[in-house]
């Protein structure tokens, strides 16, 4: 690492377990681990190094981990889904899983001694886990559409892989990027409609022409956390559709590893490195370690649509094919669900499958005339096409099901108060409601219409109660704003009065006659 200015005096004591031992230096311990069993690991080993591995040990289900995939532009296929059903399956009713919101995989009720085998399955496979958590660069989103749609500018699928191969060295784990300052997220899209929420990553590449050329605008900086939310801006830089885009992951996460502050964790994202240098000072950081030159940003870039939520039915560029959104309740699937998608794919589609930071998931490369079968199948009964207005945008984080930061319940609490709010009123068009548990926001409810971030608050008695600070005003694809907290410390059993007010005066909704 090298040596700047800004290099801490004081380390956190995250700093300094990872200056002892490297977080991936545990890949070579997994059968030890194994061996001895989770009561006996050291607990820095077990309760913080294990996520370099995407092995999350979970306070709320002692002796079971959370195990969370890499899947990248979401992409995923019937093989690899009836591979990780089949890891489920002996856990039972303790197994199941979630697509998250960055259209990835995270499994659940995974012991231990099972994780060397569960491994070697998964890298059979083409999957990995590898560099998933803690300080590390997350799953790299893009369009789940890629190289699906008519209209889409940019088949950015290759990209994706090659940048998540430089990350990781092919999922191997790379020692370059273990060891960052703080987490780090990475999109790039290739449509139109900002299917990844650019304006919420560490680095964004936007589809923009230059000169007649199509390549990518570049965003910085996006982030939330518990103490503060950015969204990103224009790095004022544009790069090719190629190998450039790989070179300057590579260029910004140097800079962000060397120079970034390690002193205080809750002023460690790239942001914080950006207001530090100016955004000058850190383009010129980021220009150095180039061989090409960083050309400036192109004058405008090609997001010129709203988002969509890719539920239904859709043609695709390939004549006579189709893709289909699936709507996956706030995310959640258990083995039998994996195993019966992974059907589905097959005897509908070419295998292929991909998941969106809706947390839903779509089957391609469905011909129109087997569009009527795969919707009579009796998954689609739960998993549906036509969801009903409120239940087709809910977004949910984990909550304290499975989550320790929790401050409230939230998937099973999301889908009860929306289905509840749908028998009440009638709506002229579906309301985005997304659910985090905490002030971390991984439900990101600043980019929703209505936002509830889970908090304490005082119920009628004066008790503290679970609540829910408000959040409006998230926009999302062209222009996406994010959205800020309108309400306090609402308590969770009068927040369904609270909603139905909101959707009633905000969106139009009426009680239903
Ligand atoms: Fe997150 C930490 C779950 C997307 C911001 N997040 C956590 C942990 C690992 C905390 C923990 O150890 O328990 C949660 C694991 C709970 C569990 O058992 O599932 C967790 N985050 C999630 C997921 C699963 C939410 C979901 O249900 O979809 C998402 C996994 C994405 C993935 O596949 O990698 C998830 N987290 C996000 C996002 C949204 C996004 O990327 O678009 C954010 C906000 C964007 C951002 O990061 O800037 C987010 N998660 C955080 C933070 C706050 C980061 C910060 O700078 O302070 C934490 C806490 C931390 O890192 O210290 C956190
Ligand atoms: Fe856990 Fe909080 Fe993230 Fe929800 S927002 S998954 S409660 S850390």
């Amino acid at each position: 690492m090298t040596q700047t200015a800004s290099t801490p005096t004081k380390l956190n004591k995250f700093e300094k377990f990872k200056a002892e031992k490297d977080g991936l230096a545990v890949k070579a311990e997994l059968e030890h681990f194994a061996q001895i069993g989770w009561e006996a690991m050291d607990e820095t080993d077990r309760d913080h190094r294990l996520k370099w591995l995407g092995i999350f040990s979970r306070p709320v289900t002692p002796g079971r981990f959370m195990l969370r995939l890499r899947t990248p532009s979401g992409e995923t296929n019937s093989q690899r889904l009836r591979v990780l059903g089949e890891i489920l399956q002996p856990y039972g009713d303790e197994g199941s899983a979630d697509i998250t919101t960055r259209q990835n995989l995270q499994l659940r009720g995974i012991r231990l001694e099972d994780v060397p085998n569960i491994f070697r399955r998964l890298e059979e496979a083409g999957m990995t886990s590898m560099q998933s958590g803690m300080d590390n660069v997350r799953n790299i989103t893009a369009s789940p559409v890629a190289g699906l749609e008519a209209d889409e500018l940019l088949d950015t699928r290759e990209l994706v892989q090659q940048v998540q191969d430089m990350i990781t060295n092919g999922g191997e784990g790379n020692p370059e990027f273990t060891n960052l300052p703080r987490k780090f997220n990475i999109a790039i899209e290739g449509s139109r409609d900002n299917s990844v929420h650019a304006e919420i990553n560490d680095i964004a590449f936007v589809p923009a022409y230059r000169e007649g050329i199509l390549g990518f605008n570049v965003l910085v900086g996006g982030f939330f956390s518990s103490t503060r939310c950015a969204p990103a801006i224009p790095l004022e830089a544009w790069v090719e559709p190629n190998q450039q885009v790989v070179d300057l992951c590579r260029a910004i996460l140097e800079v962000f590893r060397d120079q970034g502050s390690r002193a205080n964790r809750q002023r460690s994202r790239l942001m914080w490195l950006i207001d530090e240098l100016g955004l000058d000072g850190f383009r010129a950081a980021v220009a150095a370690k180039l061989s090409w030159d960083l050309l400036s940003g192109a004058a405008e870039d090609e997001i010129t649509w709203e988002k969509r939520d890719h539920l239904g039915v859709h043609p695709q560029k390939q004549a006579g094919l189709n893709y289909v959104g699936l709507l996956v309740p706030v995310g959640r699937l258990n083995a039998a669900d994996f195993l019966e998608l992974a059907r589905l794919a097959e005897v509908y589609g070419k295998g292929e499958v991909r998941l969106t930071v809706e947390q839903n998931v779509i089957i391609p490369h469905v011909p129109d005339s087997r569009l009527e079968a795969l919707l009579q199948e009796p998954l689609l009964a739960t998993f549906t096409t036509t969801p009903s207005p409120l239940v087709r945008s809910l977004v949910s984080c984990t909550g304290a099901q499975f989550c320790n930061f929790a401050m409230v319940e939230t998937k099973q609490r999301a889908l009860d108060i929306a289905q509840e709010l749908e028998a009440e009123l009638d709506f002229p068009r579906s309301v985005r409601m997304h659910w985090t548990g905490c002030p971390n926001s991984c439900g990101q409810p600043q980019v929703a219409d209505i936002g509830m971030l889970g908090t304490k608050a005082r119920g009628a008695d004066g008790k503290p109660t679970e609540g829910v600070d408000i959040y409006m005003g998230g926009k999302v694809g062209k222009d996406a704003q994010l959205g800020s907290r309108v309400m306090k410390g609402i308590p969770c059993d009068t927040l369904k009065s609270v909603l139905q007010d909101l959707l009633i005066k905000e969106f139009g909704a009426t009680l239903k006659g």
